[in-house]
């Protein structure tokens, strides 16, 4: 698309689901001249997406793959103070790297998941978001660039069993409306993607890898596709610098709320 010529997307958690889907949909509508850099801690699946990309759409999207934890505030700052001078001035970052384990009531969460889950969904979003600003505000007016931030309905709404995964993502919400609100006059779009139930590593990994207990999930059910929310992301990265698809949520055509989900069994 004409609005993402040449422009250099920066994608947190591009190693599986949400963030993989996103990759390959921004080299899809700009395979001309995209720029990505993809992150995560799993460098050798980036590896893998960046051959795969390419091996789809051609060479003409250049990809730099760096392994990234967001929740450790020091590799952020590495990363952006050693990327490539034709990969430096970031346009767009999707802050989508996240996760949570397990479904424990609030007394029996370990101390060590509620600090990984902070330090990784918020805090780590918070870290990117800062240093994507620095680069943002130095570009003329009306070219300053967009943060996509993957929320979730879980930050609408909280239910029971949830509460530091739908406090980590209330949080987002919150801080991403402040900062729209903070960055009126700076031509900087801030854009949310809320998710509903989205077929991905993230009920696995919620699971702690038990993948029996990860399906059940989903019986029944019809989940999204990540591939669906990527289209919705880069539709909204891709419209005219005026136009800000400020806020979306996106469910599954039987879900309405995120323990309301309709199941055909
Ligand atoms: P996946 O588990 O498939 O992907 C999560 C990604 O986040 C992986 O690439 C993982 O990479 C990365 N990640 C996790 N921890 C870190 C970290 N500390 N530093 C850097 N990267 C990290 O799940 P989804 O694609 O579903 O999740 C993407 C986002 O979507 C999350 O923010 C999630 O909360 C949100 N979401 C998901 C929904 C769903 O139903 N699936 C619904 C609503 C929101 P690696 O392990 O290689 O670091
Ligand atoms: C994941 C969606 O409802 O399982 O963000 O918390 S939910």
């Amino acid at each position: 698309a004409k609005n993402l010529h040449g422009k250099t997307v920066l994608i947190t958690g591009a190693s599986s689901g949400i963030g993989r889907s996103c990759a390959f949909e921004f080299a899809r509508t700009s395979p001309a001249s995209l720029k990505l850099i993809l992150t995560a801690r799993r460098k050798d699946r980036l590896h893998q997406i960046s051959k795969q990309i390419k091996e789809e759409v051609g060479d003409g999207v250049k990809v730099h793959v760096v392994k990234l934890d967001v929740s450790q505030r020091s590799e952020i700052t590495q990363l952006f103070q050693n990327l490539p001078d034709d990969f430096a001035d970031v346009q767009i970052l999707v802050n989508n790297a996240g996760f949570m384990s397990g479904y424990e009531r609030a007394p029996d969460i370990p101390p060590s998941i509620i600090d990984d889950v902070w330090a990784t969904n918020v805090t780590g979003l918070i870290h990117m978001t800062q240093e994507f600003l620095k680069i943002a505000k130095k570009r003329p007016e009306g070219e300053r660039g967009d943060v996509v931030m993957i929320g979730s309905i879980a930050g609408r709404e909280a239910y029971a069993g949830g509460s530091i995964y739908c406090a980590s993502k209330a949080a987002v919400r919150s801080f991403t409306e402040a900062l729209r609100k903070e960055l009126i006059a700076t031509r900087i779009r801030v854009i949310t993607v809320d998710p509903g139930q989205v077929l991905t590593e993230f009920t696995v990994v919620r699971n702690r890898g038990d993948e029996t207990s990860a399906d059940k999930v989903y019986e029944g059910c019809d989940p999204l596709t990540p591939d669906d929310i990527a289209e919705v992301v880069v539709f909204a990265a891709s419209r005219r610098e005026n136009v800000v698809v400020a806020d979306s949520m996106l469910f599954p055509n039987y879900q309405a709320s995120a323990l309301d989900i309709y199941r055909k069994l």
